[in-house]
């Protein structure tokens, strides 16, 4: 007798078909017209809501490569030291929108957001610049209420979304989503990003290119 699959093949496409979770753009991000101007939109149209929350975004420094969570690369530093250039509503390269690690530096970029009150976060999305020598190894996301204490959100699966071709930079970025089963409280949401992971070695690159990030979620 054949042992019972856990999950049947239809199943298992309805689960990987489900939407993501309606919810409100909490990080502050410029408002844009035009469409897919936030990474991890549901819709890719401008519907979605908005929480003013006043969000400002920080980033951690300990300038030794490779040595984990807590680290920027100087140049990221160098490039976004008025700390806008995430939340300025441009996921692509727009001009001067998205930050540029050192090549091969191996920092990464560890990010802390404000949400300035606590809120039901459901999902954490990030736009990378993916070609053969630009792309993200790990992503993973941190939430807080106190600033202190962090507990995990999540660990990005390596699951890519082209962003919508109508941008002004078609097929240069690709959206990364980390979205937790259950929303979590936070004030606080910790961000990490790297481009190089011994943990994934498939995922190797030269160089660190975020255009936006997104934090979605809800009134708490
Ligand atoms: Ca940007």
């Amino acid at each position: 007798m054949n042992p019972r699959p856990l999950l049947s093949f239809a199943s298992i496409a309805l689960l990987a078909a489900l939407p993501l979770p309606a919810s409100n753009l909490l990080s502050g991000n410029a408002a844009r017209t035009g469409s897919a101007s936030y990474p991890g939109t549901t819709s890719k149209a401008p519907a979605t809501g908005r929480i003013e929350t006043g969000a400002t975004y920080t980033y951690l420094t300990g300038e030794t490569a490779n040595t984990g969570i807590g680290n920027t690369d100087p140049d990221i530093l160098k490039m976004d030291s008025g700390s806008s250039r995430l939340v300025d509503g441009y996921n692509e390269r727009v001009g001067n929108t998205a930050i540029y690690s050192a090549w091969q530096g191996r920092h990464g970029a560890t990010i802390v957001f404000d949400l300035k009150q606590p809120h039901n976060v459901n999902r954490v999305s990030v736009s990378v610049r993916e070609d053969a020598n630009r792309g993200a190894a790990t992503f993973q996301a941190f939430v807080s209420t106190d600033g202190v204490t962090y507990a995990p959100l999540g660990t990005w699966d390596g699951a890519k979304t082209p962003l919508d071709a109508t941008e002004a930079d078609p097929g240069r970025n690709t959206e990364i989503t980390i979205a937790p089963p259950a929303p979590a409280a936070a004030r606080y949401v910790k961000i990490f990003l790297s481009h190089w992971d011994t943990t994934h070695t498939s995922r190797h690159y030269r160089q660190l290119v975020i255009g936006e990030i997104a934090i979605w979620g809800d009134p708490r």
